[in-house]
């Protein structure tokens, strides 16, 4: 006998910082985790599993519409096997203000207290305790019950544990208590990074099941887990994701144009490595001292297009999602001829009346710009802002001024 776990799938939630983007075909963009859950339903129904748990966060907030709920039952249908659905912070009782009746195969937990289910012909018992509200500060597992003896018990539980990593605190519960209910399993949901906690007995988060931003990197899945004679055998991710974020990082120290798009190739093929052919949304990162710092400054759109291309010649979709800058210029370039010029330049941020002008027209251009490229540009805003962004513009009307030279 299978069973399949899954999580933190959050239904109909954007990709973000990429609502904006025409240059990536809506089809790649459009319901990837509805795409995701249509794979995770396949993968259900070629393993022939019993059934699937899904330990909270299903919806990532209220619905927008019954479409959300309606796709749920769609695919319930498919499955026509039992499905049990926990609440989490994003879709706890109070958050979801819209409802359908739910389909006949899915038992949901109650968030009342801790509710246990029964399957006689499988020999199990699961048992969860549905998120009430989107804060939940207590420890959920000390209500869950001892386990039914002679089955294998599965406890189902939104947490995040001892370790929120950059996901909120909520309903916390050490592993120690975990282990010492006597369960088989816990099919645990919140953290969105695949995590095995314990094993024998098994505490695991299968991760989300879709990224969807720059910082969920990585195949995402669910868990499959095979049961023998009531004892668990086998514990696998599955990665059943349809489009993956991976973070590129390339240093450029020491490098010229041809060596760093080299590095930029190099690191293309190792990000796709084991990509399985997904279209992949990359977040570039350069780093290091580099002379090309003044040249990298005006070219992210030449960088981003490139980084594409070098993954197209390697038989893969690939965009990126941002380029972050942090380079820096050699400390010799100081030196040089331009010496006496970059000192004029800095010393500008010194006069209160040119700071004074130059935020004015920072905060006319401002006002100019649609709402999505002012937070892409961040623009300064006062005279710290200013000279946080010196070097930068330094950096840039230096390369401007020895290209000119070299012309
Ligand atoms: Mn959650």
């Amino acid at each position: 006998m299978k069973f399949l776990h899954a999580a933190d799938i959050h239904l109909d939630s954007p990709l973000l910082g990429l609502q904006a983007r025409d240059d990536l075909p809506a089809e790649v963009l459009r319901h990837s985790t509805r795409r995701a859950f249509e794979a995770m339903i396949q993968l259900a129904i070629d393993e022939d599993v019993a059934f699937v748990v899904i330990a909270g966060d299903l919806y990532d907030g209220d619905w927008k519409d019954f479409s959300t709920g309606l796709f749920f039952a769609e695919q319930m249908r498919r499955l026509a096997r039992p499905c049990f659905l926990l609440r989490g912070n994003h879709d706890a009782a109070s958050v979801i203000t819209r409802a359908l009746t739910l389909p006949p195969n899915v038992r949901e937990f109650s968030s009342r207290t801790c509710q246990s289910f029964e399957l006689p012909e499988h020999g199990v018992a699961l048992h969860g305790h549905s998120f009430p509200n989107r804060a939940v500060p207590e420890d959920l597992s000390a209500g869950y019950p001892a386990p039914r003896p002679g089955l294998l018990n599965i406890g189902v539980l939104h947490s995040s544990a001892e370790d929120p990593g950059e996901h909120q605190v909520y309903a916390p519960c050490r592993v120690a208590h975990l282990v010492a209910k006597g369960y088989d399993y816990w099919a645990l949901g919140h953290i969105h990074a695949r995590q095995v906690l314990h094993e024998r007995p098994w505490i695991v988060f299968p991760g989300n099941l879709q990224g969807r931003h720059a910082r969920e990197t990585g195949a995402k899945g669910c868990t499959l887990v095979t049961v023998e004679d009531r004892r668990i055998v086998a514990v696998e991710h599955r990665a059943i994701d349809v489009l993956r974020w991976v973070a590129l990082e390339v240093d450029a120290t020491g490098l010229d144009q041809e060596a760093l798009t080299a590095r930029m190739g190099q690191a293309v093929r190792d990000a796709l490595e084991g990509g399985e052919g997904l279209p992949h949304i990359a977040r570039l990162t350069l780093t290091g001292t580099t002379s090309l710092h003044g040249t990298l400054l005006g070219e992210s759109e030449r960088l981003a297009a490139e980084t594409r291309a070098l993954a197209l010649g390697l038989g893969h979709d690939l965009w990126v999602e941002a380029l972050k800058l942090r380079t820096c210029l050699p400390q010799e370039r100081t030196d040089d001829m331009l010496a006496p010029l970059q000192e004029a330049f800095l010393a500008g941020l010194d006069d209160p009346a040119l700071v004074e002008t130059l935020l004015r027209d920072f905060a006319e251009l401002a006002q100019r710009l649609p709402p999505e490229a002012r937070a892409a540009l961040a623009l300064p805003e006062d005279a710290a802002g200013l000279r946080a962004q010196a070097a930068d513009a330094w950096a840039l009307a230096a390369e401007r001024l020895t290209a000119q030279e070299r012309a």
